[in-house]
């Protein structure tokens, strides 16, 4: 079948190109299970809108519910590029539950990073092993892009937070038992903002009907709602008032992911135009569009692996490259599956084949973790600072 002949390209596009030899060991961990535990089912995933928890409990004891996490409370303590490889790899299996996958690991690192020992403890080996679900809570009705000016508060009360406010469109909302909060404890702006864990069953924890989307429907998105709400002031991550850069700092390594799975379904294209598009692959044009296809794919994965070791390092410019590698990736590999669809023709856009759900699917990568709009700002402001 199609799925395993995916696990072996061959060619320019490899994605296995460059890797050192455990590199290539842990992307051949992930393929092997894409191909054997999600491919088979993304279909079936996307149609019945099944949130595949249990797959991904097996893809958690294989090291990749805390992948960039500290290996003593429960991570694999791999690097953003071994991330990247990962979540490349998985998303060849199913872009969408990767999808999920990412954010979960974006919300472990948060924890691990800006947590104390007592926090790290109680947290991390729960989600690494994917035993607790996260997902991570910033944007509201009336602040998407605008983060800053969110306006969902948290007053103290003795031992605890209140908390009230809405949080739309929240990966895994509803299904997921630990939620991580920006709110507002301090005055407008940035600076009012603290992070705070909410787990499931909290009183006045409520969630949204589950939202019906284009794709990304192998994971749930909901509104979550808190109505005085009251959160153990324990469970405030990194201090009061730092909640925005830990959300920022967050998405640096949520974006280049979110980006990577873009390029996994867009590999698995070219195995599909070998497998059924040679009778017409002697028209030139068609040969040029699939170099122009295959050319953005590897200037995409390339820019990722450049952004991930600039984030790995603390460079300076990490916070651009990472931008600027969910800018390019996002927006081409939409296109490269878009174009698949069209070189498909008519079948291209039945739901018997799959091109139609890689397009579905990337779609809202160029909207969520700050849309593109946003990584422009983020790119020029770098750029044309004094
Ligand atoms: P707006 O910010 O209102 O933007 C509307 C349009 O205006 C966009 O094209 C935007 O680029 C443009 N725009 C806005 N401001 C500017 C500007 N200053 N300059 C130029 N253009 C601008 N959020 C979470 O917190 N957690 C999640 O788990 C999560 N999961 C999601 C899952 C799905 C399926 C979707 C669709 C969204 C999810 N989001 C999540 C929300 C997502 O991050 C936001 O939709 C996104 O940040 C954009 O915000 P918005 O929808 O309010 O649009
Ligand atoms: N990394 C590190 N620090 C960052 C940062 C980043 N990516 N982005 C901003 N900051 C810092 C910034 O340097 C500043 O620090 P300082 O006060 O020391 O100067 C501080 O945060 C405040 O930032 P700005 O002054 O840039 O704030 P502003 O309000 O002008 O704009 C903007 C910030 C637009 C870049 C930010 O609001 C943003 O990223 N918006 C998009 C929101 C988003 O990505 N949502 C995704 C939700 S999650 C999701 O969709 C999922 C699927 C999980």
């Amino acid at each position: 079948p199609l799925h395993r002949r995916c696990m072996s390209v061959v060619s320019c596009i490899d994605p296995s190109m460059g890797l050192n030899e455990e590199q290539q060991q842990i992307q051949k961990l992930a393929k092997d299970f894409a191909a054997n535990e999600m491919s088979p089912h993304m279909a079936q995933w996307d149609q019945e809108e099944i949130f595949p928890v249990d797959v991904l409990k097996k893809a958690a004891a294989l090291g990749f519910g805390a992948v960039y996490c500290q290996e003593e409370f429960g991570g694999s303590g791999l690097s953003r590029l071994d991330a990247s490889i990962i979540f490349e790899a998985l998303s060849q299996g199913c872009a969408s539950t990767t999808a999920y996958l990412s954010i979960h690991n974006m919300c472990a690192w948060m924890v691990d990073t800006f947590g104390d020992d007592t926090q790290r403890e109680q947290w991390l080996p729960n989600m690494a092993s994917m035993e607790t679900l996260a997902s991570y809570c910033l944007t509201e009705p009336g602040s998407g892009s605008d983060a800053a000016s969110l306006s969902t508060t948290a007053k103290v009360d003795g031992d605890h937070f209140i908390l009230n406010g809405t949080k739309v469109f929240k990966s895994g909302g509803g299904d997921t038992d630990v939620y991580i909060v920006m709110c507002r404890t301090g005055d407008k702006g940035p600076g009012g903002i603290s992070c705070l864990m909410v787990e499931k069953g909290s009183p006045g924890l409520h969630f949204g009907k589950k939202e019906k989307k284009l794709g990304w429907n192998s994971q749930p998105t909901r509104a979550v709602i808190f109505e005085d709400c009251k959160v153990p002031r324990t469970n405030l991550l990194g201090g009061e008032g730092n909640g925005f850069k830990i959300a920022m700092k967050g998405l640096n390594g949520g974006r280049i992911n979110i980006a990577i799975c873009s390029s996994g379904w867009s590999t698995v294209i070219f195995i599909l135009f070998n497998a059924n598009l040679n009778p017409i692959l002697s028209n030139q044009y068609l040969q040029f569009k699939i170099a122009e296809m295959a050319t953005s794919l590897v200037t995409s994965r390339l820019l990722v692996r450049q952004a991930a070791v600039a984030l790995q390092n603390n460079a300076p410019e990490a916070v651009s490259l990472c931008s600027m590698a969910k800018l390019h990736t996002t927006e081409e590999c939409f296109q490269v599956c878009d174009q698949a669809l069209q070189l498909f023709g008519g079948y291209g856009y039945l739901k018997d084949y799959s091109v139609q759900q890689y397009m579905r699917d990337i779609r809202v990568h160029r909207i969520l973790e700050g849309t593109n709009e946003v990584m422009k700002m983020l790119v020029s402001r770098d750029v044309l600072k004094d």
